[in-house]
């Protein structure tokens, strides 16, 4: 974001010929560029966005257990068991379940299309017993 703001910056700043009309012209540019480039990234902003978390499982937790994103948002979970066990991400609201081998990594990813608290657990048998759950919290896009 910064990135375009700066190219902006530059732009404006550029020699031009030197007349009162130009000077005018400079200035009314170097005013309304970056006015327009910020509100072009404030809409950009407010839509739905990829959501990128790393979650590790180990020692019956999920790390962290609790995803916050917004309804629309594309969810990426990067799930890595560090474990010497295995352990699953059951996530049926998503239609995800994953088993991941110890020492294994997936990346899981789908689009938080309702909203509400959805729990996902470890279904490997006693996990979730013990405590290997977790919640996905999608709420409402501001
Ligand atoms: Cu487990």
């Amino acid at each position: 974001m910064s990135e375009a703001g700066a190219i902006c910056v530059d732009e404006a700043a550029e020699p031009q010929p030197e007349s009162s009309s130009a000077t005018t012209t400079r200035l009314a540019t170097a005013t309304f560029l970056p006015v327009l480039f910020m509100t072009t990234i404030l809409i950009a902003c407010s839509g739905p966005q990829t959501r990128s978390f790393d979650m590790i499982g180990e020692d019956f937790r999920f790390s962290p257990d609790t995803l916050r994103v917004n309804d629309g948002d594309t969810v990426q979970i990067n799930f890595s068991n560090p474990d010497v066990v295995p352990h699953l991400i059951d996530l049926p609201a998503f239609n995800q379940h994953i088993a991941l081998a110890p020492g294994g990594e997936f990346t899981l990813e789908f689009v938080a299309d309702k909203t509400g608290s959805f729990p996902f657990v470890c279904s490997v048998p006693g996990h979730e017993e013990a405590g290997m759950v977790g919640s996905l919290i999608v709420e409402t896009n501001p």
